[in-house]
């Protein structure tokens, strides 16, 4: 009689056990937690172990399908992992990247970042080492980091750019709103949010390139002349201009000598970023929307890009950004992963790992967290003197406080956390 499908267990190479001379870890249990206590969606995942007290948590933070992450982790990569070594981090990484045969896409690269992460903090929390030393040690200190400032117009954006300043700050990300448009940028408020999302309220309308365009440069023409050439600049274009424009303002923007300008194009237009590059030296970021080596490996190989700057957890996790990592310091490309609010503190701290770890660092992103967010994720890194410090604890140093989050349940929404539209005036709908 040959077995039925449903018998079959699986594969778990009994031979590799114990591994290092360590007592035999099984992973007995994967949970995910959602929360908002920023009013921002995020996902973690815990990943419990045999050990009594160990587990590792990850951040699979989607934050426009949360529910399908949590489905893809509870459904399909759960029962995956249920008994094999928590160990075999690498090992785990490739049978869940392959285990669809369909691979990548947000939803999968999120669901395996969260168990990837966590089974690093698992390994840190055993070897009794914070995660950028399993990666290798510290080449710097702390991790030079960059903050929002928005406004209405460019004295608004002065103002808080001075604010951070003055709190240490030594780079500062600015946008302008163009008034009547619903801008990228300038409604995002740091720290708790109105529980109806701003970008639900403000957002929502519609979108002038050519006005954006000409906004740009009068902004940083202001910030120069006020503030001086030693802070760092930078701007995310956010692909909100068609290719050409885009292009047309890199250049203009080089005479204010940007950190970096960011998201110039989409990631479908790829193909233009070798144009950008003979027309402007202006430094170029890239990245946060790519979940598939096939998006980024060209463009570090041709040397199209100055900065990388993938979501963590939408490329999988640490075990594929710190190749990522490792690729662009071959080719002079320095990281500066996305760090935004839905970034969650775990996802921070995992970026810090590879800041503190990797030589070809190139800067920060990072959220200032409310008071609700850094009670439920204890151990959320701090900021100062402009740097991200470790806090040196075992594994990723962040935890998360489950009966705390439970206080802090996704929004109520009527689109269930996903984006609405903004359009041209003619009514086209364009890329958020
Ligand atoms: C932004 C993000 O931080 C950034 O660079 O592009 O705020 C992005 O808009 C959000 O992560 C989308 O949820
Ligand atoms: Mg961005």
């Amino acid at each position: 009689m040959t077995e039925s499908h449903d018998a079959v267990q699986p594969f778990v190479p009994a031979a590799w056990e114990p591994s290092g001379g360590m007592p035999a870890l099984r992973i007995t249990d994967v949970k995910v937690i959602l929360t908002a206590p920023d009013n921002i969606r995020l996902v973690v995942v815990k990943v419990l172990t045999s050990e009594p007290g160990l587990y590792g948590v990850g951040c699979a933070s989607y934050t426009t399908r949360p529910a399908a992450v949590k489905s893809a982790i509870e459904e399909y990569l759960r029962p995956l992992l249920l008994g094999r070594d928590p160990n075999d981090i690498e090992d785990i990484w490739q049978v869940g990247h392959i285990s669809g045969y369909w691979r990548t896409g947000p939803i999968l690269m999120n669901a395996l970042s969260g168990i990837d992460m966590a089974l690093w903090d698992i390994k840190g929390k055993r070897a009794g080492m914070p995660v950028y030393q399993l990666l290798g040690g510290k080449v710097r200190r702390a991790a030079p980091v960059y903050s929002h400032a928005s406004g209405r117009d460019p004295q608004e954006v002065e103002e808080q750019a001075i604010a951070l300043m003055e709190q240490g700050y030594r780079y500062v990300r600015c946008q302008v709103d163009v008034p009547g448009n619903a801008t990228y940028g300038v409604d995002e408020e740091e720290g708790p949010r109105q529980p109806y999302p701003p970008h639900l309220r403000a957002r929502q309308g519609t979108w002038d390139t050519a006005a954006y365009a000409r906004a740009v440069p009068r902004l940083f023409d202001h910030l120069r002349s006020r503030l001086g050439e030693e802070v760092g600049l930078l701007h995310d274009i956010h692909e909100r201009l068609p290719p050409i424009l885009a292009i047309g303002l890199a250049k203009e923007l080089e005479r204010f000598h940007l950190f970096f300008l960011e998201d110039p194009f989409a990631p479908e237009d790829n193909g233009y970023f070798p144009f950008l590059r003979q027309q402007t030296s202006t430094p170029i970021a890239m990245g946060e929307l790519y979940v598939n080596q096939a998006e980024y490996v060209p463009l570090i190989k041709d040397r199209l890009i100055d900065f990388i700057r993938c979501h963590i957890s939408a490329i999988g996790g640490i075990t594929p950004a710190r190749k990522l990592a490792a690729y662009c310091e071959f080719f002079g490309v320095r990281t500066a992963w996305h760090g935004p609010g839905d970034v969650s503190p775990v996802g921070h701290a995992a970026n810090l790992a590879l800041d503190l770890s990797c030589s070809n660092f190139g800067i920060q992103e990072w959220f200032r967290f409310g008071e609700a967010a850094r009670e439920v994720f204890p151990g959320t890194p701090e900021v100062r003197d402009g740097m991200l410090w470790s806090n040196e604890r075992p594994g990723l140093g962040v935890d998360i406080d489950e009966a705390l989050a439970a206080r802090y349940p996704l929004p109520e929404h009527p689109l269930n956390g996903a984006f609405p539209e903004v359009r041209q005036p003619d009514g086209t709908v364009i890329r958020w």
